[in-house]
């Protein structure tokens, strides 16, 4: 081959590399960061997260996918990812609305609570007409190989967080699931858990997801959502203030 062929098809191998390239970043990356991020302030110290799963979600492409919702602190609205953010050295509230039915973990380990204050979670049940299940719990586990109660999990394994996230009423669940996202209390059982950790000091991205084997219909339970920001795991990120 001459030294003016060899040289164009270089070219033309490097400018296919670079394409490719170009192509996943745009395509896979920066479709992902297209998500919106729901910003949370804190007040004395203090902020307060609101997360719900569902059993399916309002995106065209993946309808039937389980997923989380963040609701947006000003306008009330939830949104559909999982792309959050919230100051360094700051107690986090969280509260998560549990829309979805059970499914067990692989590894029960995670039916544990850890890493929030005290090592407990809050959880009260409410069935479809708003009213209140029995009291409200304070407990360290919420067993899913015992009986049906764990929808997902709330996981950042950074620092150390790891909770099960109640399902609603066995019972109502199976006749009156949310059938339609972003879930509203009004119509559909819930659970109501409520949790705190504190966040470090320095800012950084966490990951955090699902560790409940949800990605129906992928093998194993774990592709699909479970894989996917904006279904099943998420970035939390901490702003160093
Ligand atoms: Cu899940």
């Amino acid at each position: 081959m001459s030294v003016p062929a060899r040289v164009a098809a270089l070219i033309v191998a490097f400018l296919v590399v670079v394409g490719l390239g170009a192509f996943v970043a745009v395509y896979y990356i920066g479709g992902q960061s297209s998500l919106p991020t729901v910003n949370y302030a804190a007040s004395g110290g203090q902020v307060n997260v609101m997360l719900q799963e569902d059993p399916q979600n309002n995106s065209s492409s993946k309808p039937d996918w389980v997923s989380y919702y963040v609701q947006d602190p000003a306008t009330r609205q939830w949104v559909h990812t999982t792309l959050f953010s919230v100051p360094a050295h700051t107690t986090v509230n969280v509260t998560i609305y549990g829309y979805d039915g059970c499914t067990p973990l692989r590894n029960n380990f995670f039916s544990g609570v850890q890493g929030t204050v005290g090592g407990t979670v809050s959880v009260t049940q409410f069935n479809q007409h708003g009213k209140r299940l029995g009291p409200t719990r304070n407990t360290s586990t919420i067993n899913s190989w015992a009986d049906c109660n764990v929808g997902h999990t709330f996981a950042i394994p950074a620092l150390g967080v790891y909770v099960p996230v109640a399902s609603p009423d066995a019972r109502l669940s199976a006749d009156d699931l949310c059938a339609s996202s972003p879930c509203t209390r009004q119509g559909n059982p819930y659970s109501l858990e409520k949790f705190s950790f504190k966040t470090p000091d320095h800012g950084g991205l966490y990951r955090w997801q699902c560790l409940v084997p949800c990605g129906g219909g992928y093998l194993d339970g774990n592709s699909g959502p479970m894989q996917t920001v904006g279904y099943m795991m998420g970035e939390m990120d901490v702003v160093a203030r």
